[in-house]
C-alpha cells in the first residue's frame, strides 16, 4: 500500500507510525497537497493527506477512517485500538485530545502560513494554541498517571501513544514558543520513550 503525504503533517505520522507497528509493507509518496495537489486529487476528493492507495488502487481518506480499517485488516493481537470496552473508549478520547490538539496547532500555524502578516489575527493565533495547551496539559496528567506504562492504561502501546506522542512532537516543532516540552514534562517523557523507537524514528519529518 502506499501513504501520501509528507512526515511534516502530524495526521500522516500517525498513520505512518501505525503502519509500522501492525507489519504492513508500505511505502511513501511525499508530496504536498499545496505544491502538487494533482497525485493527491486522484485517490481523495477532499484533496488531503493522509491519502491511504491500498494494492488494488481503492483509496482511503481521513487518518480516523484509515486508521480504524488498518487496525480492522491487522491481526488482532496487533490492533492499535481495542475492538470494545472500557479500554476502546479510553484510547479514542485520548487519542481524539491528541487529534483535537494536532488539529489546534495546525489551525495556529496556518494562520501565519497562509495569510499576509497584516491579515494575521493575533487572537485567533493565541486561542489555538490555547487549545493546544489545554489538550497537551490533559495529556500530561495521564501520561504522569501513567508512569513507565502505556497512557490508557493498556498492557502495550495503542493509538492513544502513537497519537499523544505524534501531537506533542509537532506542536514542539511548529509552536516552539509555547516550550512544551519543558511544561509537560510527563507526557515528554512518555514521547521520548516512543520516538527513539524504529516505528517512529524511521518516520522523522
Ligand atoms: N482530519 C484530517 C486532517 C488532515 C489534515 O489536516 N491534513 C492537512 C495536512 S496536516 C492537509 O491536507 N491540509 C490541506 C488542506 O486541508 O487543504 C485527518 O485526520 O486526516
Amino acid at each position: 500500500m502506499k501513504l501520501i503525504g509528507g512526515y511534516g503533517s502530524p495526521f500522516v505520522r500517525r498513520v505512518a507510525v501505525s503502519l509500522n507497528f501492525l507489519g504492513f509493507d508500505w511505502e511513501q509518496e511525499a508530496v504536498s497537497v499545496f505544491d502538487s495537489p494533482d497525485p493527491v486529487k486522484k485517490h481523495n476528493p477532499l484533496v488531503r493527506v493522509p491519502t491511504l492507495v491500498l494494492d488494488d488502487g481503492e483509496g482511503l481518506v481521513e487518518s480516523y477512517a484509515i486508521l480504524d480499517a488498518l487496525d480492522d485488516m491487522a491481526d488482532d493481537a496487533k490492533r492499535l485500538i481495542p475492538a470494545g470496552g472500557a479500554e476502546r473508549r479510553a484510547v479514542m478520547q485520548l487519542t481524539a485530545v491528541s487529534t483535537g490538539t494536532m488539529d489546534k496547532a495546525v489551525w495556529a500555524y496556518y494562520e501565519g502560513r497562509f495569510h499576509p502578516a497584516e491579515k494575521v489575527h493575533e487572537p485567533w493565533v493565541e486561542h489555538n494554541d490555547g487549545q493546544v495547551m489545554g489538550g497537551l496539559g490533559h495529556l500530561d496528567v495521564c501520561a504522569a498517571k501513567a508512569g513507565d506504562g502505556w497512557l490508557a492504561g493498556t498492557g502495550r502501546i495503542s493509538q492513544a501513544d502513537i497519537s499523544a506522542t505524534v501531537a506533542i512532537t509537532f506542536a514542539n516543532r511548529v509552536r516552539p514558543h509555547l516550550n512544551v516540552m519543558e511544561k509537560f514534562g510527563n507526557l515528554a517523557a512518555l514521547a521520548n520513550r516512543c520516538e527513539a523507537m524504529d516505528e517512529f524514528s524511521s518516520v522523522t519529518p
